[in-house]
């Protein structure tokens, strides 16, 4: 594969593509980051930036893990001290997904976020921005109903660590796409230069296919989310992938499957996906070269398939039943996730 197909793919969009291109063109020893408001457990979220980073790096990238504990605070997600220890467990639990630790630098925020030169940035950047671009930044961020001023700080800061920590490429979840813009107009306000940002897709929620997956509640059903996480043994995983929404093919037998109950929602909103296949594309096929369905001699008997398209055409026509495609999931999921859950403990 190509350093710019290595680059982007499985990304939902590059910003603006013409500067991720030029990074494509001479990537080795540049330097990429996503960064982790610290939470303890690595789940399917983190996976899917990691798994960028993975390709970045296998692109001749270096790549900067930002463990974001000032952000996190600011975004209400705990103490101080508890994000900290929290941010430490984060560092080895990357590693140990797959993270190449020669080529990774783990950075605290606070580390830099408090230097003289960092804070005047900050308070010069205070001045050119609105207040209202900076709450808009937040829309798919903020935690908690009501805005408060840290929220205002936190894109803006957002903006600045890509300045301070030498980047040349942001990565991010979709969710992060208003503040690279705003890095994008305001970081030249002051002075610096903007940089191009790649942003992967959001998952849907796993159980229903609709909305988005967090760790929490589903924020369109108000149900009970699921994700997946390094803290699940093999057989609560095994439940878990069994729980997948997974439809079959799209046949007009199965049609009920396409109709769900809409939860009242406008139609975008309500696009149906198909979370199963999504955690093939984003998260198997990324690491490892093909995936082997085992069966039962009387339902085809064993059969491997070299890309996510493959699998996804065979699940289309009908050739290769959900129930079949879960039971690999699984496995495939548990070996990604098997030594992670072993650093936990
Ligand atoms: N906003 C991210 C956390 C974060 C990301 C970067 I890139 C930073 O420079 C700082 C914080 C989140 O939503 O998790």
């Amino acid at each position: 594969m190509g350093d710019l197909a290595l680059l982007t793919r499985n990304a939902e969009e590059s910003l603006p593509a013409e500067e991720v291109r030029a990074v494509a063109n001479s990537p080795v020893g540049k330097r990429a980051y996503v960064g982790y408001e610290p939470s303890g457990v690595l789940h399917l979220g983190h996976m899917l930036t990691a798994n960028k980073l993975i390709d970045l790096q296998n692109a001749g990238m270096d790549v900067v893990v930002l463990l974001a504990d000032v952000h996190a605070y600011l975004n209400g997600k705990g103490t101080f001290d508890e994000i900290r220890d929290t941010a430490e467990q984060m560092r080895d639990q990357f590693v140990a997904y797959g993270l190449d630790e020669s080529s990774t630098e783990f950075v605290l925020g606070s580390k830099f976020q408090f230097d003289d030169d960092y804070v005047l940035d900050l308070n010069a950047l205070a001045l050119e921005t609105t207040l209202n671009r900076a709450q808009r930044a937040m829309a798919d961020i903020q935690g908690g109903e009501t805005a408060t001023v840290a929220h205002v700080m936190y894109p803006l800061m957002q903006a600045l660590d890509i300045e301070y920590l030498d980047l040349d490429l942001a990565v991010g979840g979709l969710d992060q796409r208003k503040v690279h813009m705003l890095q994008r107009d305001m970081l030249p306000a002051i002075g610096y230069t903007a940089r191009p940002a790649i942003h992967t897709p959001i998952l849907a929620d796993l159980t229903t296919g609709i909305g988005k997956m967090s760790s929490s509640t589903n924020p369109v059903t108000g149900g009970e989310s699921l994700t997946i996480s390094f803290e699940d043994d093999t057989a609560t995983l095994q439940e878990k992938v069994e729980n997948i929404f997974f439809p079959p093919e799209r046949d007009p037998v199965f049609e009920d499957y396409y109709e769900p109950t809409n939860y009242g929602l406008e139609p975008a909103e309500a696009t149906l996906h198909n979370p199963g296949l999504q955690l093939f594309e984003y998260h198997v096929f990324p690491r490892f070269e093909s995936v082997v369905v085992d069966r039962p001699d009387e339902y085809g008997g064993d059969v491997e398939y070299d890309s996510y398209e493959a699998l996804a055409d065979a699940v289309e026509s009908g050739d290769l039943h959900p129930a079949d495609a879960k039971s690999a999931l699984a496995t495939y999921l548990d070996d990604l996730i098997a030594p992670g859950r072993a650093q936990l403990e």
